[in-house]
């Protein structure tokens, strides 16, 4: 008999995301446990041929329960998380609350297994493990295994972030605005302060002193944390583009070795989790469209750096879906890991 699981955040994009994986997966949980805000406590929802009643997340949520997968807020995160690991289950949490905290191991299990393989399911301690953020986890499922052969000593990132990442109300927001300005009407800008629809915009979260937004510095200090490597020099642009649920992104990389482009393209061949996805004749590269709703990360484009001497840079493409690797995918595997003695 497997853990009992619990879902907080059940209704949302990713809380939805995380059933289908469960279900897909066909992953062993004992029981099973749908929670959500009183709001959208009460709802019944059908799954694997089981009626379940969404309950209201309260302290008392967490009894006997092996696995919480999180996706609620990180305001949720931070009220929650601690109440149920204090309780002995173990949490895996999609939010931001947790993923810089150093008791906190943050994984991608194709990536950084070895920093929760202290954490035992069973043990009467629970734990928080966190969920990187979604552009990271693309990012770094593509440029790792390569970061592995020849150490990255600096990484430029350009992402173009799909409205998903802003939640299910951005998605219905942007297919809203889409058809109103097909009809000559005024956009409805209720999610997004501008125009989304046919247009494009620096990723919508705060601005810090050094100019950068948080999406970007969650992607340069993530990256650090994850490769366990303080030198590593990243820096990042995102930008939010009207595609609906998988991220692309821009990579530039500088190694402190040579790596040749068909070296780079055998070792992405070869990586759990990655399609190459790089034809030249054909012009077929990665594209949102067909990544979405699959499991695997698309990377193309792959060439030489031409502004660096000898084969020091590598330049590539890579697409992934945002609600699936990019988050509640990830978590199920971090679950799954657990699993394994
Ligand atoms: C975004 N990375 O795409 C965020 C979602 N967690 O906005």
């Amino acid at each position: 008999d497997g853990p009992s699981v619990a879902v907080v955040g059940v209704t949302g994009a990713v809380g939805q995301e995380f059933l289908k994986v469960l279900k897909e997966r066909d992953f062993p949980y004992r029981s099973l446990k749908l929670l959500a805000s009183k709001r959208s406590a009460g709802k019944h929802m059908t799954f694997e041929g089981r009626e379940y009643l969404v309950e209201e997340l309260t302290d008392d949520s967490f009894g006997g329960i092996d696995i919480a997968l999180f996706s609620a807020g990180g305001s949720i995160s931070k009220k929650f998380g601690p109440l149920a690991a204090a309780q002995g289950t173990i949490v895996v949490d999609n939010s931001s609350a947790f993923r810089m905290d150093d008791g906190v191991p943050l994984v991608i299990p194709e990536v950084n297994p070895d920093a929760m393989a202290h954490i035992k399911l069973g043990s009467k301690n629970g734990a928080i493990i966190a969920n990187p953020n979604c552009s990271t986890i693309i990012c770094l499922m593509a440029t790792t295994p390569l970061h592995r052969h020849a150490k990255v000593k600096r990484m430029v990132v350009s992402t173009y972030q799909a409205a998903s990442g802003a939640g299910a109300a951005a998605m219905a927001e942007l297919e809203q605005q889409t058809r109103e300005v097909l009809e000559g009407k005024e956009p409805t800008c209720n999610i997004f302060t501008q125009q989304y629809a046919f247009n494009l915009f620096s990723h919508n979260t705060k601005i810090f002193p050094n100019g950068y937004n948080e999406e970007e510095m969650k992607l340069v200090k993530e990256t650090r944390k994850i490769w366990n490597d303080q030198d590593v020099r990243v820096t990042a642009t995102c930008v939010r583009v009207p595609v609906m649920r998988a991220h692309a992104e821009s990579i530039n990389l500088e190694f402190d070795k040579p790596l040749d482009e068909g070296t780079a393209r055998e070792i992405l061949k070869n990586s759990n989790g990655i399609v190459v996805i790089d034809d030249r004749a054909a012009n077929h590269f990665p594209t949102p469209l067909e990544v979405s709703n699959k499991d695997d990360v698309a990377v193309g484009r792959i060439r030489q750096d031409a502004s660096q001497n000898g084969n020091y840079g590598l330049d590539i493409f890579v697409c992934g879906d945002q609600i699936r690797k990019g988050a509640a995918l990830n978590a199920v595997q971090i679950a799954e890991k657990l699993l394994q003695e």
